[in-house]
């Protein structure tokens, strides 16, 4: 039995929360699940959100009273396979939420994303509510979710929260499938060689947020009382916007001769359709939300992680 179950725990937010969910429950507080096989992951069992019997057996095994249900395709990888997007995403999800019912499980995480705007949204900020109408798969699977999260709340009771997290830079794990992977590979790439070919136009300014505070959101938001959960859907979250080219230019501080060339190919489109700006005014009068880190404050605590490795292998 676990107090804790994280499935899906194998991907960035999951691997990034471990430690700390750890630090919280203990290591046998902790179960964790994913598709691929994680053997190092405290508590760890291979399932397929999609196969109801492996996951019917893990919750009768953890009986969790916490569930973070992580387990999803991003943006771009939804966009070259959008059958595979809605099955993992949302009936991957429904299978989570009812078992969360069943087993009555106190509260349950679930990330929520800015790719539930659309063109028609407005841009500068995106505010909490407004039209939403997303023109990528992974939109309309993170729209649909959302609404999931209330319907859940409101026709049995389940405590699920969520944030519509921007793109997460960190070095802690890497990301996968996303199109706000650049503001990650770019780190590496400024290290290992000194030059990155961007797959997004230089001026494409999107939201994004360091990941030391994209997990304080979830933990604090997951502490928080039950009655200042207004947002049932899920909460706007901000933590800065930025360009590639204000991102290049940011790491240029730390790196001098670093260069940058722009190569846009179909992630473009994805990025187009989003805000550049969030406004988070609920999740910071509801649970008193508000970012540390600003762009160079990010560029500064990312090389300080990744220089040391790369210059311990050279
Ligand atoms: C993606 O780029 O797909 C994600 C997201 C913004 O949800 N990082």
């Amino acid at each position: 039995m676990a107090d804790t179950l994280i499935i899906g725990a194998g991907g960035q937010i999951g691997r990034e929360l471990i430690p700390l969910l750890e630090k919280r429950s203990g290591k046998d507080g902790l179960a964790t699940a994913d598709i691929n096989d994680c053997p190092e992951l405290p508590g760890f069992r291979k399932v397929d959100v999609l196969d109801r019997k492996a996951l019917f057996a893990l919750f009768e095994h953890e009986r969790p009273s916490v569930v973070y249900h992580l387990a999803a395709l991003l943006s771009a990888t939804s966009e070259q396979n959008p059958q595979k997007a809605w099955d993992v995403n949302m009936q991957g999800f429904l299978n989570v939420l009812e078992l969360c019912v069943s087993f009555e499980v106190k509260k349950v995480f679930w990330p929520g994303s800015i790719a539930v705007f659309g063109p028609t949204s407005p841009r500068n900020p995106a505010p909490q509510s407004c039209v939403l109408e997303p023109t990528s798969i992974y939109g309309i699977t993170k729209l649909a979710g959302e609404q999931l999260c209330a319907y859940y709340f409101r026709r049995y009771g389940l405590d699920v929260r969520s944030l519509r997290y921007p793109g997460i830079v960190g070095y802690g794990a890497p990301p996968g499938g996303g199109t706000t992977d650049y503001a990650v590979h770019i780190y590496y790439e400024a290290v290992q060689t000194g030059r990155y070919v961007s797959f997004l136009s230089e001026d494409t300014r999107l939201p994004m947020i360091y990941a030391p505070d994209a997990l304080r959101a979830t933990l604090e938001l997951m502490d928080a009382p039950a009655a200042s959960i207004r947002i049932r859907t899920s909460y706007n979250l901000a933590g800065m916007s930025f360009t590639p080219k204000e991102l290049a230019a940011s790491i240029r501080r730390k790196i001098p001769d670093f260069e940058i060339s722009y190569r846009p190919d179909f992630r473009q489109a994805i990025a187009d359709s989003w805000p550049q700006t969030i406004d988070d005014t609920p999740a910071r009068e509801d649970w008193g939300w508000k970012p540390e880190y600003d762009l160079d404050a990010m560029t500064d605590d990312m090389l300080g992680h990744i220089q040391p490795i790369y210059r311990l292998g050279s």
